[in-house]
C-alpha cells in the first residue's frame, strides 16, 4: 500500500521524481510494518501501564471505580417509532409545523454532548455512550432529540480521545435509529474556531447528515447573520434535516439600563433567521443568563413574532434555570434542553428527570417512565466517576454568572487553563477581568469562539499584571494575543454596533480591519483534487470524512492518524483501562469489532533495560504476548 502511494503519485508518474521528490515527500517512504489490531491495542495498554495516560496527570490510587449496574435494562424489545420516523414521513417543513402545534412539552437530551462538554471538559468517550445508547433509544422513544455531536466534541474526540468523531456519530446512529440526532455547528466556523471556505462547510454539512445528524443547531459567536445564512442554506439544499437557527442570548432584557441586547434586538434576529429559512428557532442561552421572568417575556414575544417552533437551551450555572424552563413552558416554548440527572446542573443543563416530574399532572406534561430515567441517570452516575480527573470543582450554583457571563462550556475549561499558567490563586481576579474585558470590547456576545478571545485577553492581562485601563492608556506598547488581533481584524465577523473604534486601532496598530465575510477572502477548496492528495499522503484506506477532519484540524488530524497507525481504534478499550491502565493479574475482554472479542491478561512488568525499554507481559487469547515500551519517567 505504501509502495502504491509512491507509484501513483503524479510527480512519480510524470517521470520527474528526483532526489528532491524523495526529500519533499519523506512521508511516502516510511515503510512501517503494520501490526495487527490486537497487538496495536496491547501496545496502547502497555504504554498506559508503564507511563500512565498523558491526559491524567495525578491519578488517585485510592479511587474505587465500580461497574454500572445493568440489571433492569432490557434490550430484547423493539425500537418504538420516534421523531426520526416522523421527520422521514413529513419532511422538514411539515415537521416544523407539527412541532409548533404539538401541545405537550418536548425534551432534548444533551447528555452525550453539552452535558459532558460543560462538566467533564468534553472527555466522555464513545465507549460509555455506546454501552447505553440502544437502551436509551428503546426506553425513551418519546424524546424529541439527542444532542450527540458538534461543538467542542469534534476537536476533543480527535485530539485527546484519539477517536474518529465520524465513527462515533455513525455508531450512535446505528444504536438510535428512531430519535432525532442533533449537532451544534458554529456557522461558517463549522466545528472549528475560524471561518472556513463555504464549499468545505457545505460538504461537511452534507456528510454530517449522511452519517447521522438530523438537526443542525446553527449559531454565530457574534449573532452575525452573514455567518449563519450560508449554513442554513446548506442544510436546506444538501440534507433532509432540520435547520435550527440560534439566537445567542446575553445580557438581561428586563434590565432597562442594558439597552444593547434588548427585546427588539432578539426579535429582529428571530425574523432574520425565519427569513433565512430556519425550520426551528433556538434560544441559545450558553451562560445561563435568561432569568425566569425574562423567559416569559422573550418566549411570548418570539411566539408572536415568528411562526417557527421554539427550542430553548440553557446552562444551570446560577442554579435557577429550571424555574426559567417552567416560565418558558407556560409561555409556549416547544422544546427544552435537559440532561439526565447525574449529568445535570451547575454548568450543564437542568435535570431531565426532575423537569419531567415538575410537569407531571400539568397540561403540557409528556409522559416518561421515571424509573427508567433514573436507571439511566444511575448508569451515568457510576460512569462519571471514571472521569474524575476532568471535573471542574465547581460545587454550587453561583449568581456571579450574571456579572462575568462566562458560558457553561468555557467555565470548566478556563479554570484548568488558569491553573496551567500558574494563575490558580488568581481565579477571582480572572473572573473579574473577564467581565472588564467584555466591557472594554464593547459588550460582546460571548460563546465559542468569541468567548475564547475574551478569556485569552483576561488571562493575558492577569498574567502580565495589566488592567483594562493600561490597555487604553499605553496599548501601543502592548502586543496583543493573536486571537485578540484576529477578532478586531474581523476574522470572527462583526458584532452588533461594530467594534469600539479607539480600541480597534490600539489592537491592530498599522493593520486595516475588514467588515465583509471572512470566507469571502477564502478560495473554494478543490475538494476532489485535495482529497486525492490527502489519500496520497495518508493512505488509500482513509475516508472522505477523514479528509474533512483534516481540513478542519490539519495538525490534530495528523497526530490522530499517527496514533491510529500505532495503536489502532482505541475507542473500543473500556474507559477504566484507557485512562488508568490494567492491574497486574487483571483480565479484560475487549470487543474490537462486531462479534469479535479478544481476551487480554496483564501478567507482569519487566525492569527498565539499558535502552530505557521495559517489557510488559500479556496473555492474548491465552497466548503469551510481550510488548516493549519506552519508560518515559
Ligand atoms: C470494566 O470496567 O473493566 C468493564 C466492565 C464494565 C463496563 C462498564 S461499561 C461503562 C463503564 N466504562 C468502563 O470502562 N467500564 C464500565
Ligand atoms: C460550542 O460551540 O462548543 C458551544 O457549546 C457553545 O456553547
Ligand atoms: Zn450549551
Amino acid at each position: 500500500q505504501f509502495l502504491q502511494n509512491i507509484i501513483t503519485h503524479p510527480t512519480f508518474i510524470s517521470g520527474d521524481a528526483t532526489v528532491e521528490f524523495v526529500k519533499n515527500h519523506s512521508e511516502l517512504f516510511v515503510f512501517r510494518k503494520s501490526k495487527d489490531r490486537a497487538t496495536k491495542l496491547l501496545s496502547f495498554l502497555a504504554d498506559v501501564i508503564v507511563n500512565g495516560h498523558p491526559d491524567v496527570k495525578n491519578p488517585d490510587p485510592s479511587k474505587v471505580l465500580t461497574k454500572p449496574d445493568f440489571t433492569g435494562f432490557n434490550l430484547n424489545k423493539p425500537y418504538e417509532r420516534g421523531t426520526k420516523d416522523l421527520l422521514t414521513e413529513l419532511g422538514p417543513e411539515e415537521f416544523s409545523k407539527w412541532l409548533r402545534n404539538d401541545k405537550q412539552i418536548h425534551y432534548t437530551d444533551t447528555t452525550f454532548r453539552d452535558a459532558h462538554q460543560s462538566l467533564l471538559a468534553t472527555r466522555m468517550r464513545s465507549f460509555d455512550m455506546l454501552k447505553i445508547a440502544e437502551a436509551y433509544a428503546k426506553d425513551h422513544p418519546q424524546t424529541f432529540s439527542m444532542e450527540v455531536w458538534g461543538g467542542a466534541t469534534f476537536d476533543v474526540c480527535l485530539r485527546f480521545l484519539h477517536e474518529d468523531p465520524w465513527r462515533r456519530l455513525a455508531e450512535i446512529r446505528e444504536a438510535v435509529p428512531n430519535i432525532l440526532l442533533q449537532m451544534l455547528i458554529r456557522g461558517s466556523n463549522g466545528v472549528g474556531y475560524k471561518a472556513y471556505p463555504d464549499n468545505m462547510i457545505e460538504s461537511f454539512v452534507e456528510k454530517s447528515w449522511e452519517t447521522g445528524v438530523d438537526i443542525f443547531r446553527i449559531f454565530d459567536s457574534l449573532n452575525w447573520m452573514k455567518s449563519m445564512e450560508p449554513c442554513i442554506n446548506f442544510v436546506r439544499k444538501r440534507t433532509g434535516g432540520l435547520a435550527e437557527g440560534a439566537i445567542c442570548y446575553t445580557g438581561d432584557i428586563l434590565n432597562p439600563a442594558k439597552t444593547k441586547y434588548n427585546l427588539e434586538y432578539y426579535l429582529q434576529l428571530a425574523r432574520q433567521l425565519e427569513d433565512a429559512g430556519a425550520h426551528i428557532l433556538a434560544i441559545k442561552d450558553m451562560a445561563g443568563l435568561l432569568k425566569p421572568y425574562a423567559a416569559t417575556v422573550l418566549v411570548e414575544a418570539l411566539r408572536d413574532t415568528v411562526k417557527l417552533p421554539i427550542h430553548l437551551h440553557t446552562h444551570d450555572t446560577s442554579g435557577i434555570q429550571s424555574a426559567t424552563y417552567l416560565k418558558a413552558v407556560e409561555a409556549g416554548v416547544d422544546v427544552i434542553d435537559v440532561s439526565l440527572g447525574s449529568m445535570s446542573g451547575l454548568t450543564s443543563q437542568p435535570n431531565f428527570n426532575s423537569m419531567v416530574e415538575a410537569m407531571r399532572f400539568q397540561e403540557r406534561h409528556r409522559e416518561f417512565d421515571q424509573k427508567s430515567l433514573n436507571r439511566h441517570s444511575n448508569y451515568w452516575e457510576t460512569v462519571r466517576e471514571y472521569y474524575y480527573p476532568f471535573e471542574s470543582g465547581l460545587k454550587a450554583g453561583t449568581a456571579e454568572v450574571y456579572h462575568h457571563e462566562i458560558p457553561g462550556g468555557q467555565y470548566s475549561n478556563l479554570r484548568p487553563q488558569a491553573n496551567a499558567l500558574g494563575l490558580g490563586d488568581k481565579w477571582e481576579l480572572i473572573k473579574e477581568t473577564y467581565a472588564e474585558v467584555n466591557q472594554l470590547f464593547g459588550d460582546l456576545v460571548k460563546v465559542t469562539p468569541s468567548s475564547k478571545v475574551v478569556g485569552d485577553m483576561a488571562l493575558y492581562l492577569v498574567s502580565n499584571g495589566l488592567t483594562t485601563v493600561d490597555v487604553l492608556e499605553r496599548g501601543d506598547q502592548i502586543s496583543f494575543p493573536e486571537s485578540v488581533q484576529s477578532l478586531f481584524r474581523g476574522d470572527l465577523g462583526q458584532p452588533a454596533g461594530g467594534f469600539p473604534k479607539k480600541l480597534q486601532a490600539i489592537v491592530l496598530k498599522d493593520e486595516q480591519p475588514y467588515d465583509g465575510r471572512p470566507n469571502e477572502h477564502l478560495e473554494p477548496i478543490n475538494l476532489k483534487e485535495e482529497f486525492r492528495e490527502f489519500q496520497m499522503k495518508f493512505g488509500e484506506h482513509t475516508k472522505y470524512t477523514d479528509f474533512l477532519s483534516y481540513q478542519l484540524y490539519p495538525k490534530v488530524y495528523e497526530a490522530y492518524h499517527k496514533h491510529y497507525d500505532q495503536y489502532g481504534n482505541v475507542s473500543k478499550i473500556p474507559t477504566r483501562l484507557f485512562f488508568y491502565g490494567m492491574q497486574q493479574g487483571e483480565e479484560a475482554i475487549i470487543d474490537i469489532a462486531r462479534g469479535k472479542s479478544i481476551v487480554i491478561k496483564y501478567q507482569s512488568l519487566g525492569h527498565v533495560d539499558e535502552d530505557g525499554m521495559r517489557t510488559v507481559f500479556f496473555k492474548l487469547n491465552g497466548q503469551t504476548r510481550n510488548i516493549e515500551v519506552r519508560d518515559k519517567s
